[in-house]
């Protein structure tokens, strides 16, 4: 039996209100196909159909050809639906519903529910076998709520087209910035021989309506290199055979270098003719192992990793080899712009990573090849708890993009504080780049709108491994849960989407979703105040990304400064005085940025230097403001421990001890983030708390 912890969102807890199950029962009672199927994505469909009945209703649904009974569920794709019978008698609304099935993309799907003379007939049409698919977690989902679904009309299509996840697992089974465990691929430097966890993983994934998955991490080291050679790649095709079942097809990431470590070519020169057949010939070997391939991710010149500027070639050099490669497959290059130097002298300050991106990749737009996508990190730094929205997005107008986010919480508490990330991601998706008059918000860069893109989407980086939970932190879960709904429908709320998740995962009370719903909504602004303040960033114990260490990265390599002395703090990033970062914004947004008295509170430090006694808009100054949000946070976060006691007796034992836990220690670190940041503040600039509270 699996644990309440396993299940996470996909609990399928039995139905007790008689009346629902009543319903659900008839609906679900016979699952209706037509022809039947071979297709693996409608037999996993029908599966989970099946299963999630036993579990919440306690039925076997009898899967048959044809049904003459007075009600069930038909489920089918658009090209079967347009001749059921049913639609004739769906007096209210039958034209509508055949153009709308005609109008369906192939992920998209109906829900239709047809009380008639005759009967009552719940009717799932997909777009295609996956939207099927994505049809029944609906409906499952649905259930789960005790949604009434008499009369209902449902038609959803997904807004992004590629919707994927990255893993940053490595082969030796460890995972880079994974904080839940192992990893579920790999053991011992081997594809593991146990898909099971695999599977139960994509079906998680295809739930929220995820299509596509890296399986590597971006950093590809020695025996991932080969993961693309015949050797490897038999294990490569079992995964991908899993993942296709549930409609997600699989990406390797790549190593640039990989033509010198497994083809035995001395260069890895893009435009080397040797190269060039080498990538050629491995595409289609690929190919022929696992036909439906996504294509190559890669981190090139980047943290060290090869690219083209050993070769003095660029990114649409490097990026476009491997694109020709893919090409006659309908494979796709994703190329990350997480490039910096990475190699920074501290001393000098016109050197400003954050500008790295746009420097390195603004000028090679319409350079690349069709099928090259960018994948673009949704800030200009690292995934910090604030920054800005990378000003690259909206930047690039001939140039496919994808934005990434970070869903591991490597900066945002590593899965031991809680931290629910649809806020700040919705903030990012919402932001208006100003690219053009019409809205150009990154949503709409993002899903293909605003320019003319023949790939674009959204991925991030995964929170899963082998702990039983997945996540390390139970409520991480939603993050994950999160990730998905929010990019298969950016419109959704966070309030919505908390609550959808927090009935899945443990039910229908009322107090229960209350609670869970507010300490979410409540963590990502808690999880900021008692850290990093005003966007600086940072302040992260080197390496680990974990802790406060307020000089830790100051007298580094690496980039990521704020500059904190006796006076005061910040980046100068205006053009007027700084970096000139600023200006990469287009002219709306760069004029708020410049501007010390237009830019908003919350990124002052990301923009500006200023002196401890800046007043914000909210009438603080600088200093006051540190010492108060930090005070502030760390009670706040013993408040939330408080809100979790309450559930004690409506959630089970397993679940309400581990997020018990974690929040003791949450409280513990909170505390002490809090002692460190105000008395490092506090002996640097030598002001009292105008409170008088005790600082060390
Ligand atoms: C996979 C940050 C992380 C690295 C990560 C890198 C990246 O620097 O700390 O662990 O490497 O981002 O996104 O490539």
């Amino acid at each position: 039996m699996e644990s309440t912890l396993y299940k996470a969102w996909l609990q399928y807890s039995e139905v007790k209100d008689p009346a629902l199950r009543a319903v659900y029962t008839k609906i679900l009672g016979n699952v209706v196909t037509g022809i039947r199927t071979t297709d693996v994505v409608m037999n996993a469909a029908i599966h989970e159909l099946k299963e999630a009945a036993s579990s919440m209703l306690g039925i076997q649904p009898d899967v048959i050809q044809d049904c003459t009974d007075a009600s069930y569920i038909r489920i089918g794709t658009a090209t079967e639906a347009i001749d059921w019978k049913e639609l004739e008698g769906d007096q209210d609304s039958s034209s509508d519903v055949k153009q709308d099935i005609e109008n369906l993309t192939t992920e998209g799907f109906i829900l239709r529910h047809i009380v008639s003379n005759q009967g009552s007939y719940m009717l799932l049409i997909g777009g295609s076998e996956t939207g099927v698919l994505y049809g029944v977690f609906h409906l499952l989902r649905l259930i789960a709520s005790g949604v009434q679904l008499t009369g209902q009309y449902i038609i959803e299509q997904p807004i992004n087209q590629i919707r994927m996840i990255n893993q940053w697992d490595n082969a030796d089974g460890s995972i880079e910035r994974g904080y839940a465990g192992s990893s579920i691929f790999y053991h011992n430097g081997k594809i593991t021989e146990h898909l099971v966890r695999v599977k139960d993983y994509a079906r998680m994934l295809a739930s929220v309506g995820i299509n596509s998955i890296s399986i590597n991490n971006v950093n590809v080291h020695e025996i991932e290199t080969g993961f693309i050679t015949p050797e490897l790649l038999p294990d490569v095709a079992r995964v991908a055979g899993v993942f296709r079942e549930y409609g997600i097809r699989l990406f390797l990431s790549v190593n640039f270098a990989a033509p010198i470590e497994v083809g035995g070519l001395t260069t890895a020169d893009p435009l080397d003719e040797g190269v060039r057949q080498w990538w050629r010939g491995t595409a289609d070997v690929v190919y022929q192992s696992i036909p439906d391939f996504g294509g190559f991710l890669v981190k090139a010149d980047s943290e060290h990793r090869p690219g083209p500027f050993t070769y003095d070639r660029d990114h649409a050099d490097g990026a476009n080899v491997l694109a020709e490669a893919l090409e006659p497959h309908g494979g796709i290059v994703i190329w990350r712009c997480f490039v910096y130097d990475c190699m920074q002298d501290w001393r000098d300050r016109s050197t400003d990573r954050a500008r790295a991106a746009y420097d390195h990749f603004k000028p090679l737009d319409g350079k690349f090849r069709d099928n090259v996508m960018l994948q673009i990190k949704n800030g200009p730094m690292d995934f910090q708890v604030r920054e800005p929205v990378s000003p690259l997005f909206g930047a690039m107008k001939k140039t496919n993009q994808m934005l990434e986010f970070q869903i591991t919480q490597e900066y945002t508490g590593q899965q031991r504080h809680v931290c629910y990330l649809v806020p700040q991601w919705k903030k990012v998706l919402d932001f208006d780049t100003h690219a053009n008059d019409q809205g150009a918000k990154v949503k709409r860069v993002v899903d293909g709108s605003v320019f003319d893109m023949k790939y674009s989407g959204i991925a991030a980086v995964s929170n899963i491994g082998d702990d039983e939970n997945w996540t390390g932190h139970t409520l991480a879960q939603v993050n994950l849960y999160g990730y998905g709904r929010l990019i298969w429908n950016p419109e959704l709320s966070a309030e919505n989407i908390a609550e959808e998740w927090a009935k899945l995962t443990f039910g229908n009370d009322a107090q229960v979703v209350g609670i869970v719903c507010g300490i979410l909504m409540k963590s990502w602004p808690i999880y900021e105040s008692y850290t990093a303040p005003l966007s600086v960033g940072w302040m992260v114990t080197p390496h680990y990304h974990y802790g406060p260490d307020v000089d830790g990265y100051e007298y580094s390599r690496w980039g990521t400064y704020h500059f904190a002395d006796r006076n005061g703090m910040g980046v100068d990033r205006t053009l007027a005085t700084g970096t000139g970062y600023a200006a990469q914004y287009y002219p709306e947004n760069a004029a708020l940025y410049e501007s010390l008295e237009l830019c908003p509170d919350e990124l002052l430090l990301f923009f500006h230097h200023v002196p401890y006694s800046h007043r914000l808009h909210s009438g603080k100054t600088v200093i006051q403001h540190i010492y108060d949000t930090h005070f502030e946070g760390a009670e706040e976060a013993k408040q939330l421990q408080k809100e979790w006691s309450e559930l004690e007796s409506k959630v089970d034992r397993d679940r309400f001890a581990q997020v018990a836990g974690r929040l003791e220690e949450q409280v513990e670190h909170a505390h002490h983030w809090r002692n460190v940041i105000n008395t490092y503040f506090y002996r640097k600039s030598g002001v009292e708390d105008e409170q008088g509270r005790t600082i060390y």
